[in-house]
C-alpha cells in the first residue's frame, strides 16, 4: 500500500517540525514549505536532523503558483497550514504584512486545496488569541466562546477560522480548525515569553546577563507543550468528519508566575532581575487564556503528557546545555 501524504506550510517552525516528526514516525511520506531567508542556518536548525527522510522546498503562502503546483503534484492526503506571522506584538507592529500571510494567505492555500487536490483533508492552525476580551462565565474558553481579539494577528485568525468553516460547508470540504492555545518547548522562538525568561534566566545564572527586560507581567496564558499539540492535529484530520476543536491544558499561570518558577529553579529571585521596558507592552492586552478541551478530550482521549512544570524544566535542561558548553 502506498503511504499516505502529508503537506506542511510552516514545516520549519516549532510545531511544523514536531508535527513532521509525529507523521514520520507514522510512517507518512512528509512534504513541507519554507520561507527564503538569508540566514540559511535558521531556516533549517529545527528539522536538520530529518530533513532527508522527507522533502523540503521553497514556497509562501503569499505565492500561489508555487501552491498551486506543489499541491498539485503532490496529491497530498493531508495539508496542515501552520505557517504565519505568529507574533502578536510584531503583528501590531506591521499589521499589513501580517493581515497579507495570515488572512490572504488562508484564502490562497484554501483555493489551492479545492482546485487542486478536493479530497484531501485541511487543517488550520487557529488560535485561542480570538477569543480576545471574552472569557465564559466559569473562567474558559471553548469552542462556543465568543470572539472578540485584541491584535491584528488576532483578527486575521478569526478570518481564518470563518474562511475554513465557509469553505466546508460551501465545497463540501474536509477542513477543520484547531484552536490551540499558547504551546512551549525548547524549540519555541526565544522573543515568545517563555523561551526569552529561561534563556534569560540561565544566562543570568551564567553570568551572561544581568537584567531580563520584560513587558506585562500580569497577563494570564494557559501554556502547553507543542509536541502534545501536534498529536491534536493528527487526531482532528483523522476524525470521521470535519469539526473545530480547542486543544488547551485547562491550567492558567501569568507571566509573573512563570518567571518566579523558572527563577527559583536555577535558585534565583526573579525580582532582582526583571525590569520593565514599555518596548515590551502591547498596545492591547490579552489578559487571560484558560482553555477547556473537553470536546478534544471525550471525543479522542487526547491527553497532554506533559504538565506547566515539565515543560518548563525541559526548556531549563535545554537552555542549560547549551551555556554549558
Ligand atoms: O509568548 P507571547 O509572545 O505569546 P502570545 O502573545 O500569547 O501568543 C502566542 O500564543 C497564541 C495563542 O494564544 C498564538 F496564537 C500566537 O501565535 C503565539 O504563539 O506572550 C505571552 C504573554 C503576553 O501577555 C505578553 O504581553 O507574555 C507577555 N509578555 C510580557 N513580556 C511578553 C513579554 N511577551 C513577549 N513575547 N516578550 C516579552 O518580553
Amino acid at each position: 500500500m502506498s503511504k499516505r501524504k502529508a503537506f506542511i506550510t510552516g514545516i520549519n517552525g516549532q510545531d511544523g517540525s514536531y508535527l513532521a516528526e509525529l507523521l514520520l514516525e507514522k510512517d507518512y511520506e512528509v512534504y513541507g514549505i519554507v520561507r527564503r531567508n538569508s540566514v540559511a542556518e535558521n531556516q533549517y536548525s529545527r528539522v536538520e536532523h530529518f530533513d532527508r527522510d522527507c522533502h523540503i522546498e521553497y514556497g509562501d503562502l503569499l505565492d500561489v503558483s508555487s501552491l498551486e503546483k506543489m499541491i498539485r503534484t503532490i496529491q497530498p492526503d493531508e495539508i496542515y497550514n501552520i505557517a504565519a506571522q505568529s507574533h502578536v506584538r510584531i503583528s501590531m507592529d506591521i499589521p499589513q504584512f501580517t493581515v497579507q500571510t495570515n488572512a490572504l494567505g488562508i484564502v490562497n492555500i484554501l483555493e489551492a486545496y479545492k482546485n487542486n487536490c478536493p479530497t484531501a483533508r485541511f487543517y488550520q492552525a487557529s488560535s485561542s488569541e480570538m477569543f480576545g476580551r471574552t472569557v465564559d462565565e466559569d473562567g474558559y474558553q471553548r469552542e462556543t466562546t465568543q470572539m472578540n481579539p485584541t491584535s491584528p494577528y488576532g483578527c486575521t485568525k478569526v478570518f481564518g477560522f470563518n474562511m475554513v468553516q465557509h469553505y466546508r460547508n460551501a465545497y463540501n470540504l474536509f477542513a477543520s480548525n484547531g484552536i490551540l492555545f499558547n504551546h512551549e518547548s525548547p524549540r519555541r522562538g526565544s522573543n515568545f515569553v517563555t523561551n526569552k525568561v529561561v534563556k534569560a534566566a540561565v544566562k543570568i545564572k551564567k553570568g551572561l546577563q544581568d537584567k531580563l527586560p520584560l513587558g506585562n507581567l500580569d497577563a494570564y496564558r494557559d501554556w502547553g507543550h507543542s509536541k502534545d499539540y501536534v498529536k491534536a492535529m493528527h487526531m482532528i484530520l483523522n476524525h470521521t468528519e470535519p469539526d473545530d476543536f480547542v486543544c488547551a491544558t485547562g491550567v492558567t499561570n501569568s507571566v509573573g508566575d512563570m518567571c518566579d518558577y523558572v527563577f527559583s529553579k536555577l535558585d534565583l529571585d526573579c525580582k532582582d532581575y526583571i525590569t520593565q521596558d514599555p518596548k515590551f507592552m502591547r498596545a492591547e492586552e490579552l489578559k487571560y487564556l484558560r482553555g477547556d478541551a473537553t470536546k478534544l478530550k471525550t471525543t479522542f482521549g487526547w491527553e497532554p503528557e506533559y504538565t506547566f512544570e515539565t515543560m518548563m524544566d525541559e526548556m531549563i535542561v535545554h537552555w542549560m546545555k547549551i551555556y554549558n558548553e
